[in-house]
């Protein structure tokens, strides 16, 4: 095996189109009657009718949209910051690439068109650019490339796997994690792949890292106390609290974008459900609830 990949990079590697699932009905948790401020949206995978797809939800889990409709399985939903795309995974050419379609799923694009592993696709706070993890150089490595898909730079530039870039708020930095030194762990470098820094230190899994909207903390996925739970550090590495607790996977932190909750996906009732939490870690909230696997929340701006 060339390189040790995360949970869902290895679903995708191997059989992400074979799930089975029999749950047609797309459910929602009805809407409770609220006044202002009207709820942020959410995208989501899911899987519930047969091959991972593309839906849409309230942040209640209310109002439940499908987007995308094909016999290929689409991973990693991410908005574009202005609202006007939504980029993502998909292998419907039969390898994995970067797309970018409507926020109804028209006028899809693909993006990276090469033979290899193209995935985790992140835009820059300007929408200018589009950061993704490729092993087109023989091992993966963080690229950057123009949000048209022109000019892919290998910026990591280093042997081991390195993946899930994130970048920081005011652009000037890119989360992701690097395996150069023995697993993984979160790092952060300059835009360009200058001045690669390691922020976590453990000999278990660290990655999955997502900047919280104000640039002073990074969640991340660890299994350090055992198995996979959400954990938050300042940026530098410092002041490293753990948020969820319990023996299910909890995983994929993300942040709303007014920073005043982070979603993420656990099993914790026997499948795959997005949730909310706060920022520490309480109010716990289910979004989710259908037999299937959901996966992959992503905040629209
Ligand atoms: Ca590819
Ligand atoms: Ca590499
Ligand atoms: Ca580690
Ligand atoms: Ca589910």
């Amino acid at each position: 095996m060339k390189s040790r990949l995360t949970f869902k990079q290895s679903m995708i590697v191997t059989a992400a189109v074979s799930f089975v699932c029999t749950a047609g009905v797309i459910s929602s948790i009805a809407a409770i009657g609220v006044v202002a401020p009207p709820l942020p949206d959410l995208l989501f995978v899911s899987n519930r009718t047969g091959s991972n797809e593309i839906y849409s939800m309230k942040s209640n889990g209310s109002n439940v949209k499908r987007i995308t409709t094909n016999a290929a399985a689409e991973w990693e939903p991410h908005w574009k910051p202005d609202g006007s795309k939504i980029g993502f995974t998909s292998n419907a050419t039969g390898n994995w690439d970067i797309y970018v379609m409507n926020p109804n799923g028209s006028g899809i694009v693909n993006l990276t068109n090469n033979p290899a592993y193209d995935f985790g696709c992140t835009w820059s706070p300007t929408g200018n650019k589009i950061s993704f993890m490729s092993d087109r150089s023989g091992n993966f490595e963080i690229f950057v490339m123009n949000a048209d898909g022109t000019n892919p730079v290998n910026i990591s530039n280093n042997p081991a796997t390195e993946g899930h870039p994130d970048w920081s708020p005011d652009g000037s930095k890119i989360a992701f994690y690097s395996m150069r030194d023995g697993d993984e762990e979160i790092y952060v470098m300059n835009a360009d792949g200058t001045n690669q820094v390691r922020l976590t230190n453990s000999p278990s899994i660290d990655f999955l890292p997502d900047w919280s909207p104000d640039g002073s903390k990074i969640a991340f996925t660890s299994n350090r106390d055992g198995n996979y739970q959400i954990y938050v550090m300042n940026a530098d590495g410092s002041n490293l609290v753990r948020l969820t607790n319990d023996a299910a996977y909890d995983s994929e932190p993300i942040w709303s974008p007014d920073g005043t909750k982070i979603a993420f996906v656990t099993n914790r009732n026997g499948n795959y459900e997005i949730f909310t939490m706060n920022p520490d870690g309480s109010n716990q909230v289910r979004l989710t609830s259908n037999g299937a696997g959901d996966y992959d929340p992503s905040w629209k701006p």
